[in-house]
Formats: structure tokens, sequence, C-alpha cells
């Protein structure tokens, strides 16, 4: 048998816990990454009846192969729950997504969803975002004024990736450092022509933050509106 680390022991506990949200009939938003797939692998075990809209191409293919059924953005047009991981989550819920490049899909699938649920180990609560990258789609042809904008707007370092999101664009990374109010940078990165969508996700979006500790002893932070 595999013996599972610590961290990979709390993002199964987040993940499945989020899955218990997920009801018959329901539209579903599945995100990206180690931790969501928990829960995309519970859904997979209990094969509720619902449809999903996956948040990239690597979800789409696990989620069908646990056998849900996974459907374009527009046919259902909105979502009931949408469930995904974080890089960061600071103590308002603002969020860092995209260390795995999905972010836009990610955003896009959030702001359909009546409901956003993250799942996070407790490693990515911080009490400031900013100490991971901040990731940002761009287009191609946009991408060396992109990083000059984003260097004057503080960032210390950008650094693009050598792999393409889904989408077919560039994705660079940028090192602001402590972000010390994420919605005003929010703002900032989407008034830059030429950005996609960049990583920080407002607390506003939030429903709640499942968060479960390396003995799988889950918890909620529920914002609060
Ligand atoms: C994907 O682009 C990201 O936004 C992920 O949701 C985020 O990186 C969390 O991934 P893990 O659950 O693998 O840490």
């Amino acid at each position: 048998m595999v013996e599972l680390s610590a961290v990979e022991i709390a993002k199964q506990a987040a993940g499945r816990h989020a899955a218990a949200f997920v009801e018959d009939g329901m539209g579903v938003g599945l995100g990206t990454g180690s931790t969501v797939r928990h829960t995309i692998i519970a859904l997979g075990e209990r094969q509720p009846c619902i449809r999903c809209v996956a948040t990239s191409e690597q979800t789409a293919v696990l989620a069908r192969d646990v056998g849900l059924e996974v459907v374009a953005p527009e046919v259902l047009g909105r979502l009931d729950i949408a469930v995904d991981g974080a890089d960061e989550v600071d103590p308002a819920l603002n969020l860092i997504k995209g260390g795995g490049g999905a972010h836009t899909r990610e955003k896009v699938v959030a702001a359909m969803a009546e409901r956003f649920v993250v799942v996070v180990d407790e490693s990515k609560l911080v009490d400031r975002l900013g100490a991971f990258g901040l990731p940002i789609e761009v287009i191609d042809f946009a991408a060396g004024v992109v990083a000059a904008r984003l260097r004057d707007l503080g960032a210390a370092g950008v650094t693009r990736r050598a792999a393409l999101s889904d989408n077919g664009n560039p994705i660079l990374d940028a090192a602001f450092g402590e972000i010390p109010d994420p919605p005003a940078l929010a703002a900032r990165l989407c008034a830059i022509p030429g950005v996609v969508e960049h990583g920080i996700f407002t607390a506003d979006m939030v429903e709640r933050v499942v968060v479960s500790s390396a003995d799988a002893r889950v918890r909620e932070i529920v914002r609060e509106s």
C-alpha cells in the first residue's frame, strides 16, 4: 500500500469533504489541481446525477475517466456550485490561483456558480497574499509590454512559463511580494491591455473555504457577507 504524505492526507480530506455539497440535479464546476482531484474522485465513486463543467483539459479527462458527464460552459450557463483549490488564501478569503496555469477557465467557472467552494490544506492559509508568484495569462503579442507594466506596478521580477495555458496563451508569474490590497491590485491588472486574466480571486467570489490539517481534521471558513 502507498503511504500518503501529511500534505496528501490533508488534500484528500478537504477535497472529499467538499464532494458532500454536491447533490443530484446540480450543475457542478470542477476545478484543477491536486486537492480538487479528490473531490472529483469522490464524486466518481458516488455517481450523483450531475452535469459538470471542467476548468482544464486535465480535469475533463479525469472527470470523464471516473464516469462524470462533462459539458461545455454554455450548455449549463449557470452552475449550482464550483469546487476548486487555491495556492494562497488570506484571512478575508482573497485567493491566489493559477499555479497550474488554469486560472482563466477557473475564474469563468467560479463566476458561473452560485456557490464557490475552495478546498485547501492548511499550508495555503497566509496572513497576506503574494509570497506565491502571481500567475497572469496574457496574449503572446503583449507579453513583453505587460511584463513591463507589472514591474511598474511593483513586481520585483516577472518570469514567463515554458508551457502555454489550455487557451494557447503564455503565462507570466509576477513576484509582487506582499500584496496589501488584493482587490485594488486585481482592478489594476484587469486594466492592462493584453492581460487575459490574473490569478487574484477576490473574496466576494468565495462562499467558503474547506481547510484540512495533516491529521485530516476539516474545518470550514465561511465568508461573512
Ligand atoms: C490551477 O491553475 C490552480 O489554480 C490550482 O487550483 C491551485 O494551484 C491549487 O492546486 P493544488 O490543489 O494542486 O495545490
